[in-house]
């Protein structure tokens, strides 16, 4: 077993690190693959020295992107996620029985496949779930193609605004998200740090506002990531739904979340630092 060490993102003249070793490390012709095994959080996954995701903490992530937005949409038969190649994104939108479909559309193989030999607690049972639907190709391209409402939710895992998701943050995919939007439905994405990537942040939600009439974000924590403080926004064009979990969805899910709630929700909408508010005003 090699030595272990500390395993860092260094950004913006800060380490997030984590003790552990590396366990495997590969180049896809997208970006460095790298699977790790901590001493706090169990195994995790890096693209291109990024934190994106482990074991024991990934919930924080998954259960905030995805519940505002299954919760709130008027129907949620249909369900497209960009990226979000780990599966966790998956498992948490298949929790909800009401989705029929759910299509997946991750550009980097690499990362499914080693995510589904070494993390597959991740994905849980997204994989062989006969309503999921995998295509391993580029998301950007695959929103363009689609159909005009044509999903109740469109969700956006992807990982920052550099390298392969550099384009999930602009104006022509944010436009065709709205596009193939159904009537009724949500789109969410994580939104970076307001924090580590504060005019990201305030860039993105703003643009979501202008294209979709309403957009949020929502604050959380992921200890790993830059900061540790992360957001998550969501888009709707018919008023803020995402902001009013439908009861009975709630009450199907709640047991099994270890963050989200209804309440949790609230308080999260609620918790817009005073300095990004002011500047989303602005
Ligand atoms: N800075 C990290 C942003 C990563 C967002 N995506 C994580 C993928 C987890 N499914």
């Amino acid at each position: 077993m090699p030595e272990p060490g500390w395993i860092d993102e260094i950004f913006d003249g800060v380490r997030y690190g984590l003790e552990g070793h590396v366990i495997s490390e590969q180049q896809s012709p997208f970006q460095r693959v790298s699977i790790i095994e901590s001493k706090r959080y169990g195994k995790g996954l890096l693209l291109d020295g990024c934190w994106m995701t482990a074991e024991h903490q990934e919930r924080h992530y998954h259960e905030s992107l995805v519940h505002p937005a299954l919760c709130g949409a008027e129907a949620i038969e249909r369900v497209l996620v960009i990226g979000g190649g780990d599966g966790g994104t998956a498992r948490e939108c298949l929790r909800h029985s009401g989705v029929q479909e759910l299509h997946m559309v991750e550009i980097d193989g690499l990362v499914v496949e080693l995510s589904q030999q070494h993390l597959p607690s991740l994905g849980g049972g997204c994989w062989t779930d006969p309503r999921f639907q995998l295509t391993v190709g580029d998301g950007i391209a695959f929103a363009a193609n689609a159909a005009d409402a044509s999903y109740n939710v469109v969700i956006v895992d992807g990982s920052d605004p550099a390298g392969p998701a550099e384009g999930l943050f602009n104006r022509a995919f944010f436009e065709n998200c709205r596009r193939i939007l159904k009537p009724g439905g949500v789109f969410a994405t994580q939104s970076e740090s307001p924090e580590a990537f504060r005019k990201v942040h305030i860039d993105t939600v703003k643009l979501l506002r202008e294209v979709f009439g309403y957009a949020d974000p929502m604050y959380g924590w992921v200890p790993m990531y830059p900061s540790g403080w992360w957001s998550w926004t969501f888009a709707a064009v018919d008023g803020p739904r995402y902001r009013q979990a439908k009861p009975e969805r709630v009450a199907s899910i709640a047991a099994g979340c270890e963050i989200w709630s209804d309440r949790w929700q609230r308080g999260a909408f609620d918790a817009i630092p005073a300095n990004i508010e002011r500047a989303l005003n602005s």
